[in-house]
């Protein structure tokens, strides 16, 4: 198995651990009896566990009788029978106990803040999902939300998810390009939108690329919502957009939910692969709703007064699961914060803490390693004496980022919960329970009750014994793993199933794609992806995207992309680039470097802009003509290669790569 070039391979030399603080395990909702009760459990009758805590936790409208049907696997069921609706396990559920606490904290870019109480969000849920039926929408349509990171946007979700539409949010910070093979993958109709928003003081104009996007393609779209946040002037286009104030001002705030069986598509989030155009990954109701919910008390210990912030954007899964559907469904109280970690300033986070008293906190690796190189003394600066735990996702977290979130903002106390998950397992799977066992700083430790997971070699084999490094896979279906590629079902099958052959009970290893190694007490250390995925800044990208993007230039013959370790973000990119015709020098080999840099925002998104851009005459193929990619990366970092080079066929193209450094 090829290592990822991540640089944390340091993490097997850790040998730290961190027990819980006697006073935090006094009051958690699981200690270490309680968690090996429900492992007991999950492991004697893994169908009866997720049943039970299924019919406990929902609010159904129809009872399930089935919990798993794997009569199609790899494309499992769960509660099949059963009737709900996320929006009223999110709202109605706590009306009567809760209407009026607050469900939402919201602080602008720049500034004022914003609260929703239950009764509220109720109301403007209701309103908006009215007004999105007086515009045809019904159950099963597919709604685009591009929204900023704001409480709209997780008004927009319970909206589709109330009257049974299905909601695909795409990230405000994705190009008009990306927009548009969101919309024509999904075929919707229907945008949710605004004028535009601030983050960290600069303006984005999402309508400008919405329209932008809508006049490249896109021609199912029939109506655009448009909320009225920032302060651009914006082109409303006839007959096609529409203000949202001006959609609800008529509406009522009541609005039946529409009734829909567990397995109804609650969302499609697209992903990157190693391979092809993202992924649109389709999350059923019921089973993921469970998931969010479940793992909001396990692993946040999430409680009544508590004030939960999980500072993802909703355009990725941990804000549809840990600003959305978790917390609200355990009507808890959620933070939301439109800007970023240094805007105005490096304190910023933390003063969002003390102004709000931020209970939980989750946050990903690259803003903890950020703010660690700002210094100790912008967290000084502010109260955070609320905060009573912590957490990390995203990416694999170095023992020095660990450390320094525990030492500076854990004061040495708070539980640190190091959350594994991906796009496609819709909640958390490996992580600490914070109040039932040690932490290690750079391990996510142990799979969550009713979550099997393995170590495999190159065969599927399961690694025998505890110390074991492989791929990771997951053994056993669980209630909120994807349901499938959206309109494309054998790519679910083959990209997640069909690595490894299928089992002897008849079921298969679901392949996260990353590699772990399990260390003799059973805990678990993500190495990164295997797979042509890159992490960058805890965003998932393949490098495929970002060489399509390049080669959409016309001034590109070839590209090649590879990660290589970066102290902020995990992985920076590196693009090797062959033009077409002579290749420039000095100047405008810079010129056309930033040229091609803006490109790649253009097609795909900033997030995706190579960090690097090398032009070269040739890349590093063998006599088949495959790219030796293991090459490009010792050549991006900088490395001297030490590698077998005798397949190459043009061995002379490595000196010059490394000279273009
Ligand atoms: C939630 C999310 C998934 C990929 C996954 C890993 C990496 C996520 C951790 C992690 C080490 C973690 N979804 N990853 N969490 N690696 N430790 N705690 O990030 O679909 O966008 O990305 O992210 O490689 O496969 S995602």
């Amino acid at each position: 198995m090829s290592q990822p070039d991540n640089g944390i391979s340091s993490v097997l030399a850790e040998t730290r651990s961190f027990p819980p603080s006697p006073d935090f395990v006094a009051r958690a909702r699981l200690d270490a009896d309680k968690l090996a009760g429900l492992h007991a459990a999950a492991a004697t009758d893994y169908i009866g566990f997720w049943g039970d805590l299924a019919k406990k936790e929902l609010a159904w409208q129809t009872p399930f009788r089935t919990v798993l049907d794997d009569s199609d696997a790899p494309n499992y069921r769960w509660f099949t029978d059963g009737k709900t609706n996320a929006s009223v396990n999110c709202l109605d559920r706590h009306l009567g106990s809760r209407g009026d606490k607050i469900a939402i904290r919201f602080e602008a870019d720049k500034g004022g803040a914003r609260t929703f109480t239950y009764k509220q969000l109720h109301a403007a849920v209701c309103k908006l999902a009215n007004g999105l039926k007086s515009l045809g929408v019904v159950k099963s349509d597919r709604v685009i939300v591009y929204l900023p990171h704001t409480p709209e946007a997780v008004i927009a979700l319970l909206a589709c998810a109330r009257i049974g539409a299905i909601h695909s949010v795409v990230f405000g910070g994705f190009s008009a390009s990306s927009l548009k093979d969101r919309i024509e993958d999904t075929a919707a109709k229907w945008i949710i939108t605004a004028d535009g928003n601030s983050r960290g003081g600069n303006v984005i104009d999402l309508k400008k690329t919405v329209d932008e996007s809508l006049a490249s393609g896109g021609k199912t779209v029939e109506k655009v919502v448009v909320l009225k946040h920032g302060d651009n002037a914006v082109q409303m286009s006839a007959g096609r957009d529409i203000w949202w104030h001006e959609l609800v001002a008529t509406q009522a705030d009541r609005c039946e939910p529409e009734w829909v069986e567990a397995e109804h598509p609650l969302f499609l989030l697209y992903t990157s692969g190693s391979t092809g155009k993202p992924k649109g990954i389709q999350h059923s109701t019921g089973g993921y709703l469970l998931g969010a919910h479940l793992t909001c008390q396990w692993i946040f210990d999430l409680k009544e007064d508590d004030v939960f912030w999980c500072t993802a954007d909703v355009g990725w899964i941990t804000g549809h699961s840990y600003v959305t559907y978790g917390p609200l469904s355990n009507g808890a109280t959620v933070m939301m914060f439109e800007g970023v970690p240094t805007y105005p300033d490096a304190g910023r986070f933390w003063k969002i803490c003390q102004d709000h008293g931020v209970t939980i906190f989750y946050t990903a690796p690259t803003a903890i390693r950020a703010l660690m190189k700002l210094g100790d003394d912008w967290p000084k600066k502010y109260d955070l004496s609320k905060l009573r735990m912590l957490g990390s996702v995203g990416e694999p977290i170095n023992p020095e980022a660990w450390m320094w979130y525990h030492r500076v903002i854990g004061n040495e106390k708070l539980p640190i919960v190091d959350t594994w998950w991906q796009t496609e397992t819709g909640a958390a799977m490996i992580s600490p329970i914070p109040g039932a066992m040690p932490t290690k700083p750079g391990s996510c430790t142990k799979p969550l009750p009713g979550i099997f997971c393995e170590i495999v070699n190159e065969a599927g084999v399961p690694e025998k014994g505890k110390e074991a490094g492989g791929y990771l896979v997951i053994t056993k279906p669980w209630p909120h793993m994807l349901r499938t590629i959206w309109g494309d079902n054998e790519r679910y099958k083959k990209a997640y199933f069909g690595q490894f052959p299928q089992q002897a009970d008849g079921g298969y290893f679901y392949v996260a794609g990353d590699g772990a190694h399990r260390d003799k007490d059973g805990y678990y250390w993500i190495m990164g992806r295997v797979d042509d995925v890159l992490n960058v800044s805890g965003h998932r990208l393949g490098t495929m995207e970002v060489e399509s993007a390049l080669v959409s230039h016309p001034r590109v013959a070839e590209a090649a992309v590879v990660g290589r370790p970066h102290d902020v973000k995990g992985e920076a990119i590196c693009a090797f680039v062959i033009l077409k015709g002579t290749r420039p020098e000095g100047a405008e080999a810079e010129k056309l470097i930033k040229e091609l840099r803006d490109h790649v925002a253009k097609e795909i998104g900033a997030i995706a802009k190579p960090d690097d851009i090398r032009l070269a005459d040739g890349l590093p193929k063998t006599r088949s003509g495959k790219i030796m990619r293991r090459l490009l990366r010792s050549i991006a970092k900088g490395e001297a290669i030490t590698q077998d080079t005798s397949t190459l066929e043009n061995p002379a193209i490595l000196e010059q790569l490394a000279q273009t450094n």
